[in-house]
């Protein structure tokens, strides 16, 4: 009787003790700063992140072009063209070395795919936070806006609003959040998340390309973690009662 009343109260005790690590302690996996690969050495890449020139080539319907970090796999697969930019923002602009640099996919006409991404060697079923940073103040008239899916839920938007004509920026980063945002969502099956991107309101299709500044994953603690934890509680339950 007394042996079941412990085994109910440990069950508890690690039931309260696991819950914040299901959903509240994100662990990162990836900090991804996208580089211009003309401009692609560590003294362009944001503190804490790890620097990725994707390969740009001016072929028409390019092959993914992806890298790998920490087992992750990051695919950037766009419509129809790709480019980078390098862009010079103005003195003292909170997290220039993030916004500075960006990848650009554009759909070709009437196709509605800019830039799809693609998270994959992830774990089948586990949540992951994602989050995705882009700006890049040129080359607009008017208001850019992307919208974002993950898994083919509705995810996010990011837009800004460009220059008009003088070259001169109107929406900056006043921090490294400005143009940050984030979504939590499940791998699927096969362990991957698909971002995949479409023109925000009032964006043409047929003048639409979407872009990627940076990108961040954070997963939870792997169950095993979970179970270890929770062996040692229950170790220390037992070295209590034999006292
Ligand atoms: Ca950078
Ligand atoms: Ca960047």
């Amino acid at each position: 009787m007394r042996k079941t009343m412990v085994a109910a109260a440990t069950l508890l005790l690690l039931a309260t003790l696991g819950a914040p690590f299901a959903s509240a302690e994100w662990i990162p996996l990836v900090k991804l700063d996208i580089l211009d690969d003309g401009n692609a050495g560590e003294t362009f890449v944001e503190d804490g992140f790890t620097g990725w020139a994707p390969k740009v080539t001016g072929d028409a319907d390019p092959p993914p072009t992806s890298t790998t970090i920490e087992g992750i796999t990051i695919s950037f697969d766009v419509g129809a063209y790709q480019q980078d930019r390098f862009r010079t923002l103005p003195a003292n602009t909170p997290a220039t070395k993030m916004y500075q640099d960006t990848f650009w996919g554009r759909a070709a006409d009437l196709n509605d795919k800019g830039l799809d991404i693609t998270l994959s060697g992830l774990t089948a079923g586990q949540p992951y936070l994602v989050a995705l940073y882009a700006y890049d103040y040129a080359d607009w008239n008017g208001t850019q806006s992307c919208d974002w899916t993950a898994n083919g839920e509705f995810a996010f938007n990011i837009s800004w609003y460009a220059e008009d004509d003088d070259g001169l920026p109107i929406d900056l980063p006043t921090s490294l959040d400005t143009f940050k945002r984030t979504v939590v969502v499940e791998a699927d099956g096969n362990g991957e998340i698909l971002l995949v991107s479409s023109p925000g309101t009032g964006v043409p299709s047929t003048t639409y390309w979407a872009n990627c500044s940076g990108l961040e994953i954070y997963g939870v603690p792997e169950p095993g973690m979970i179970v270890s934890l929770l062996g040692a509680v229950f170790a220390g339950l037992m070295i209590r009662r034999r006292k």
